[in-house]
């Protein structure tokens, strides 16, 4: 993980949880509601299916494509790195970047299918060298609740046991940048709580004082 020293800078932001936990309308929404005082925020998303890494990895969760475990890890985070550059040259010129899934989804989703020399240190370990997350909001809600939910089944992980398994691995990744957040709410609720969360974040990143909350 890369640190930035005192100056100021935009945050970055992560949004984590299972799918289909309302991650990518709550980012939408705080991206608006940054901009609406003046923040220059941006919303991402990983993976980015636009690029020719993405475009293999959509082909694997669409399940057009198999591959090894390894190498659909490999590649998630590739996706991640080939944007290094680019997110460090925006946060050091002072625009947050609200980031739907980053490195914990890179962990807790290979971890989660057990595969012996998979193991979550070695996860982690490609992961070395992207920014670190000043804050990592968490979607809390239950594999059979999101499973309740329309569209779900239609990619490769959205299957209850597996995202038991995702649940779990996301517990072990939790640690003092995270604020978790009960997702079974209204969307404007949700909202209000991320917005408490994010906001004094985004000010201390902007003011240059020290990482993290
Ligand atoms: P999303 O577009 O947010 O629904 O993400 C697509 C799927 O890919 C979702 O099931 C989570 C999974 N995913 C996201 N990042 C990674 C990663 O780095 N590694 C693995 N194995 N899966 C990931
Ligand atoms: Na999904
Ligand atoms: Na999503």
């Amino acid at each position: 993980e890369v640190s930035y020293g005192q100056s100021s800078r935009g945050a970055l932001i992560v949004f984590e949880g299972g799918d289909r936990c309302g991650k990518t309308t709550q980012c939408r929404k705080l991206v608006e509601r940054l901009r609406s005082q003046g923040v220059d925020a941006v919303m991402w998303r990983f993976p980015d299916r636009s690029t020719s890494i993405g475009q293999a990895i959509n082909a694997y969760l669409v399940e057009q494509s198999h591959m090894d475990d390894a190498v659909a890890h490999l590649l998630f985070a590739a996706n991640r790195m080939e944007k290094r550059e680019e997110m460090l040259r925006l946060l050091s010129g002072r625009t947050t970047l609200v980031v739907d899934r980053y490195s914990y989804s890179g962990v807790a989703y290979t971890a989660a299918k057990g595969v012996p020399h998979l193991s979550m240190d070695y996860c982690r370990a490609v992961e070395v060298g992207l920014p670190a997350a000043d804050l990592v909001i968490f979607m809390d809600m239950t594999a059979e609740a999101t499973a309740a939910r329309g569209g779900y089944g239609q990619e490769r992980y959205e299957k209850v046991d597996f995202q038991q398994k995702v649940m779990k691995a996301f517990e072990a990744l939790r640690d003092e940048r995270w604020a978790v957040i009960d997702a079974s709410g209204t969307i404007d609720d949700i909202h209000q709580k991320v917005a408490a969360v994010a906001e004094p974040v985004v000010q201390r990143a902007l003011a240059g004082s020290a990482l993290g909350r």
